[in-house]
C-alpha cells in the first residue's frame, strides 16, 4: 500500500520511509511547513498536525511528533525540542546539564494517523541517558549526544542500532501492525 508522511523533516521520512517500505508499505512525502501547535503533550500537538496536513492533501496521511525529554531539565526540551535543536543545539543542552548527576532522558514518538474518517495514535519511547560530550556523524537532531539503556554508543555511532530500538522503529511498528490487512 501507499501512504504519506506530512513532515518539514527529511531525516524523519529517510527513518520512516526505510522501515515502512520493509513492511511492503511505501511511503511518500508530503513537504509540509507549519505552524506547531504550543502545548506540552505530543499527541495534542500531532492531532492538530495531522487534521491540518488531512486539509491539504484529502488523502490518508500520517504526521509524527518526537520530543527529547531529559530528567534533570523537567522535561525539557521535551515538545520544544525542535526550537531547542535550533537555538542552542547539543552544545546547548550539554552546558546546561554540566554537573548534573542524573543524566536520564528519553525520546518519545507520537504518530497521527488520518484514515479519512478518524484519527489514531501510535506512540514509541526509547530511555537512556545524555553523553558527557557529542559522539558520531550518523542521524540527525539529538543522536550525538543520546546513549540508549543497554547500549555503550551514542545513536549518532550506531545508526543500525538506532533503527531497531527507537521511539520512531516503536511507534512505527505499532503503526504498520494496524496497517495489516
Ligand atoms: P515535523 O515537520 O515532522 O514536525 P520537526 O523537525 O519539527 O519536523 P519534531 O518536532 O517531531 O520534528 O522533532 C523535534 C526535533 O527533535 C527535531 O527537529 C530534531 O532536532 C529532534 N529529533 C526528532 N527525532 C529525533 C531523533 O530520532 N533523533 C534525534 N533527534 C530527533
Amino acid at each position: 500500500m501507499d501512504i504519506l508522511f506530512a513532515t518539514s523533516n527529511p531525516h524523519k521520512f529517510e527513518e520512516a520511509a526505510a522501515f515502512l517500505g520493509q513492511r511492503g508499505i511505501r511511503a511518500a512525502r508530503l513537504p509540509f511547513e507549519h505552524r506547531e501547535l504550543r502545548s506540552d503533550n505530543l499527541e495534542e500537538i500531532a492531532r492538530e498536525a495531522v487534521d491540518s496536513a488531512y486539509s491539504v492533501c484529502g488523502k490518508p496521511v500520517f504526521v509524527e511528533d518526537t520530543g527529547l525529554f531529559i530528567t534533570a531539565l523537567n522535561g525539557f526540551p521535551g515538545t520544544y525540542s525542535a526550537w531547542a535543536q535550533k537555538k542552542i543545539g547539543n552544545k546547548g543542552i550539554l552546558k546546561l546539564l554540566s554537573g548534573a548527576g542524573d543524566r536520564s532522558a528519553f525520546f518519545e514518538t507520537c504518530i497521527a494517523y488520518h484514515d479519512g474518517k478518524s484519527v489514531s495514535f501510535f506512540s514509541g519511547r526509547c530511555a537512556g541517558t545524555i553523553a558527557e560530550a557529542a559522539r558520531g556523524t550518523s542521524g540527525f537532531g539529538y543522536d550525538p549526544i543520546f546513549v540508549p539503556e543497554g547500549h555503550p554508543q551514542t545513536f549518532a555511532e550506531n545508526i543500525l542500532l538506532k533503527n531497531n530500538i527507537s521511539h520512531r522503529y516503536k511507534s512505527l511498528l505499532e503503526f504498520s501492525k494496524s496497517l495489516e490487512p
